[in-house]
């Protein structure tokens, strides 16, 4: 039997729009990389939830936050064209957390571009490093447009976004990753055979609950970010109901912690294997991703995730948060009520 330990590690670009539950995201990535499963070959932000500066800044203070000055920090490109998620994430994109948290350790003004950054990791590793976008796909077509081919350097393209059976969350069709950049998710939709795909079919089950989430920080008082990410789920958790996301329940979803799932438990996933476009153009179908339901030969270019095991899920998610927290700041123990 192979031990964590022993497997090779998994190298990551991880393409990104914080926002909320990328924050989630790349706490558990972090946490994975202090286990020594992972490593972190750049950090490529791109605008979405909010602007590419903000997201650009949100990035550079949770990186700065969470002790890593390391990690090279891409900007994205361009301004917004679409609207944007504020509503869902703050005006910051981070519940209005940024000015608790410590200054930006990235210039916007020298920082590389996001496309740029990732054409030069995989063009250096070719075949070993794996992309993980969970924003919208403008960095990863800007890419392949600059270079053609480059994304199939990658050893793997890992996506949250699409809506397939599930309605979307933008529109009544379509999924906000996709919807923001349906040009961009058609050229990277066109770039492999291989993508693989977590869509809100697996994503809208994916709800972490605010007592779940507040037994973790709160054996963790003396620890700075698990104080900032329990005042960010307090936020998300009043938007989730307001934007009623929940049906009603506590807690908001971590969409974008799917696809850091899949890198260390992809056997949490069931996968269909499908060929998978993007609508570009329609009136009200705008940013759908569509498959066809007819028993056709096909020309897949996509593993979709379809199901997904939510109690192991989150298993995973709170063993290795509190492995992450517990290495950085001791666990206080409950108060002891018999203790005189
Ligand atoms: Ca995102």
């Amino acid at each position: 039997m192979v031990s964590p330990s022993s497997l090779p590690l998994r190298s990551v670009i991880l393409d990104t729009d914080p926002g909320g539950d990328d924050i989630v995201a790349l706490f558990w990535l972090m946490a994975l990389k202090q286990r020594g499963l992972i490593q972190i070959a750049a950090v490529t932000t791109v605008g979405g939830n909010v602007s590419a500066a903000q997201t650009f800044r949100n990035a550079s203070q949770m990186l700065s936050l969470l002790g890593d000055t390391q990690t090279p920090l891409g900007r994205g490109l361009g301004e917004i064209s679409g609207e944007d998620a504020s509503h869902i994430h703050g005006a910051d994109g981070m519940g209005h957390l940024s000015q608790q948290l410590p200054p930006p350790i990235h210039s916007w003004n020298t920082a590389i571009a996001s496309p740029r950054l990732i054409i030069q990791i995989l063009e250096q590793h070719p075949q070993q490093v794996t992309i993980v976008a969970i924003g919208p796909l403008t960095n990863l077509a800007q890419a392949e447009q600059m270079k053609p081919g480059v994304l199939r350097q990658a050893k793997d393209v890992v996506i949250m976004g699409g809506a397939f059976e599930q309605g979307g969350n933008i529109t009544s069709h379509a999924e906000f990753n996709i919807y923001f950049d349906p040009i961009a998710a058609q050229t990277v939709f066109a770039s492999r055979s291989d993508l693989v795909v977590l869509p809100l079919d697996v994503t809208h089950r994916l709800l972490l609950s605010q007592t779940q989430g507040r037994s973790l920080t709160a054996a963790y008082p003396h620890y700075e970010p698990a104080r900032v990410l329990q005042q960010l789920w307090d936020f998300l958790t009043t938007t989730a109901l307001q934007y009623r996301e929940t049906q009603g329940e506590l807690g908001f979803l971590v969409h974008d912690a799917a696809a850091i799932a899949y890198l260390c438990y992809p056997h949490l996933f069931t996968f269909q294997r499908r060929q998978v476009q993007i609508e570009t153009r329609g009136e009200w179908s705008r940013g759908q991703t569509v498959w066809d339901h007819r028993l056709l030969p096909q020309q897949p270019n996509a593993w979709v995730a379809c199901d997904v095991d939510v109690a192991q899920f989150f298993t995973c998610l709170w063993a290795d948060f509190h492995a992450s927290f517990a290495q950085a700041a001791p666990p206080v123990p409950p108060s002891d009520p018999y203790r005189p």
